[in-house]
């Protein structure tokens, strides 16, 4: 596929580089995006499972998503994406990844720093006293674990709607938006904030922004560059490019 020559330049010139990703990374992972059509929450409203209203009314439900969406992460695998974004931690003299994503494939595919923003799916904690919970999460029938110290409900370690995101992670984001030359907004619908203020902040304070992604979004009139193809295929182009531009390849 065809990458813009200048993109390509102001890349190989960057002294730093910043990406934030979104559900649409993992899609060639085989788990559903959030938003598509075919998304998880096409059923579902995203208020009901992903928020303390809708773990309070009926916890049961919720336990049961994330046990059904953790199925799916455990048994997926990185693509060629988040492997090209591995990459570019060797690749550019400072890289920051950012992600919206909870299923720490990022991770699996070898990138040592990521911050997440909206917390990880494998994790527990209890929703009472807030401890970390590491016992068994597959109870018969499906019953959601209790926490042994106050005994209050075990929830999974994701921010959900109407939760604050974690300062030290949306601080280091946020600096990352303003001081890197280039930006990238990947597999994203760019609707979630403040996640979706990062790409704005990078482009106020000067830096080129990237879309990649086949669609159209509420990001798409603010960027410099838009590459309207899957991150499994861009992102690995996108590393060739610059590899061969450094006289690496
Ligand atoms: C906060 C973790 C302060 C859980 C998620 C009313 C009440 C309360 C809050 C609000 C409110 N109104 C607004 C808000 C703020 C709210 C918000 O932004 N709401 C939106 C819906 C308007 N934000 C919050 O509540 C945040 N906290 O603001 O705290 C506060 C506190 C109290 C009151 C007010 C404010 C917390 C947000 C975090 C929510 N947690 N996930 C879980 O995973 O279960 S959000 C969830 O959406 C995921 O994290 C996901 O990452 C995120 C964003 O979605 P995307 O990743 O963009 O995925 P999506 O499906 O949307 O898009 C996929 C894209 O990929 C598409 O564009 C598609 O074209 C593209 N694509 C598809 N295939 C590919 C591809 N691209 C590339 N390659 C492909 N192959
Ligand atoms: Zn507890």
């Amino acid at each position: 596929m065809e990458i813009p020559d200048d993109l390509i330049d102001a890349l190989t010139c960057a002294n730093f580089v910043a990406a934030l990703t979104g559900a649409g990374v993992s899609a060639e992972s085989g788990i559903k995006t959030f938003r598509d059509p075919d998304g998880l929450w096409a059923k579902f409203n995203p208020m009901e499972l992903a928020s303390i209203d809708g773990f309070l009314s009926n916890p049961q439900r919720v336990w049961d998503w994330y046990q059904y969406r953790r199925e799916v992460i455990n048994n997926a695998k990185p693509n060629p994406g988040h492997y090209a974004l591995a990459e570019m931690e060797k690749l550019f003299p400072q890289f920051t990844l950012i992600t919206q994503n909870v299923d720490r494939l990022h991770q699996k595919a070898g990138s040592k720093k990521v911050i997440e923003l909206h917390g990880n799916i494998i994790e527990n904690h209890c929703f009472q006293c807030k401890r970390p919970f590491e016992g068994e999460t597959a109870l018969p029938d499906g019953e959601i674990p209790k926490c042994p110290s106050c005994g209050g409900l075990i929830r999974p370690s994701v921010v959900w709607f109407g939760e604050l995101l974690p300062f030290d992670a949306l601080t280091e984001a946020e600096q990352s938006a303003t001081e890197c030359n280039v930006f990238f907004s990947i597999g994203t619908s760019a609707e979630v904030y403040p996640a979706a203020n990062l790409p704005l902040i990078a482009k106020r304070s000067g830096a080129l922004v990237v879309e990649v992604n086949p669609n159209y979004t509420a990001l798409t009139p603010y960027v410099d560059f838009k590459i309207s193809e899957t991150s499994a295929v861009a992102l690995p182009a996108i590393v060739e490019e610059v590899k061969r531009k450094k006289g690496l390849l």
